[in-house]
């Protein structure tokens, strides 16, 4: 089957590794739409955190104990830029890490498009999975908070650790965005497509935002199955909640699906896979017009990742 995954990093990669394996048993591969509003320029190279997490998580070569970068990575040239003054002194560069990044950013430099580099970067080891960017557009998420002042998410996130309240966020340039090609064509020819339990503001969020993409989801004849990454009323990890908060949508299971809404009224969403936690959410999805389905949502180690993803299959009836 043809199965098309939204993903950001650590929640999207988690469940892009149970995808591959409950594929793998089917003989077919995932085509993963990443987000790209974590995105940003520093000293001169460019960063891509949410896909980087997925190439290296793919790869089995991603930090798991942080969440980001290369496992046994080491922080040489970080200190040098920190000790010249260049870059964000809150913010860490490995060594190998940095290596991407100049790859990337020579690969830019020469005029490929993002969707080109990414697939360069896809053949250095086997992914079993096709990546795509959401877009080839610059459009990097940046907040705005209490008052008036903007700052990249980056920074409002590894900085300020979401402390500073916010007001909205956005994507500048992104309604003159397109998606990167082939991501409409994946979406319309797919059996299924699923929304990782990402984050529903700053991961899925952005791609939802590139003008098309929505519009593919709501005419695809493919079910679109949608997985909670809110469990027990809280998030996992990260600062959905936060995120969450600005949009004016609570931290809860049945509140994102609503978010999101039902295909069947002026949303995007078939089914949506709700934790054991929150069973009695899964009544207030059925009333959105929403398949719920009560699943255990934890991604502890692979195998819960992948029995995750057979349940999202399942939902999609794959
Ligand atoms: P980021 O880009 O690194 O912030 O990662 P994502 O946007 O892909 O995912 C972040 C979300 O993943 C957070 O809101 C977490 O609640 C969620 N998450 C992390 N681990 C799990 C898990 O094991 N199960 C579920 N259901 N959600 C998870
Ligand atoms: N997160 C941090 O909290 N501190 C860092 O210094 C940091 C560096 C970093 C470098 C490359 C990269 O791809 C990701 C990095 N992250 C870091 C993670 C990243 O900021 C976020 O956790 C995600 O973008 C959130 O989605
Ligand atoms: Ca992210």
């Amino acid at each position: 089957p043809r199965v098309v995954v939204f993903a950001g990093g650590v929640g999207g990669s988690r469940f892009t590794l149970g995808v591959r394996a409950a594929l793998a048993a089917r003989g077919a591969e995932p085509t993963v739409v990443v987000n790209t509003g974590d995105d940003l320029w520093l000293s001169g190279v460019r960063l891509q955190p949410d896909v980087d997490s997925i190439i290296y998580a793919l790869a089995g070569v991603n930090d798991t104990a942080r969440g980001w970068g290369r496992a046994g990575d080491t922080e040489r040239v970080n200190e040098e830029l920190q000790a010249w003054g260049a870059g964000w002194p809150w913010f860490t560069l490995g060594d190998l890490d940095l290596g991407t990044h100049l790859a990337r950013t020579g690969w830019l430099r020469d005029g490929l498009t993002p969707t080109q580099v990414l697939e360069r970067l896809s053949g250095r080891w086997p992914l079993g999975a096709r990546l795509l960017p959401m877009t080839d557009a610059e459009v990097d998420t940046h907040v705005v908070v209490a008052d008036g002042e903007r700052m990249h998410f980056q920074e409002w996130w590894t900085r300020h650790r979401a402390t500073l309240t916010p007001e909205r966020f956005e994507n500048p340039g992104i309604e003159r965005a397109t998606p990167a090609p082939g991501v409409l064509e994946a979406i319309a020819s797919a059996d299924a497509v699923l929304l990782a339990p990402s984050n529903p503001v700053v991961s899925i969020g952005p791609i939802l935002a590139v003008p098309g993409i929505r519009g593919a989801l709501r005419d695809t004849t493919a079910p679109v199955v949608g997985v909670s990454p809110i469990i027990g009323g809280a998030v996992v990890r990260g600062m959905a909640d936060v995120c969450l908060a600005a949009i004016g949508v609570p931290t809860a299971a049945d509140a994102v699906a609503a978010h999101y809404g039902a295909r069947s009224g002026s949303g995007v969403l078939d089914a949506w896979l709700v934790g054991e936690e929150d069973g009695e959410a899964a009544a207030s999805v059925s009333a959105l017009g929403i398949e719920a389905h009560v699943r255990p949502l934890w991604m502890t180690d692979a195998a819960a990742s992948a029995a995750l993803a057979e349940g999202a299959l399942a939902a999609a009836g794959l």
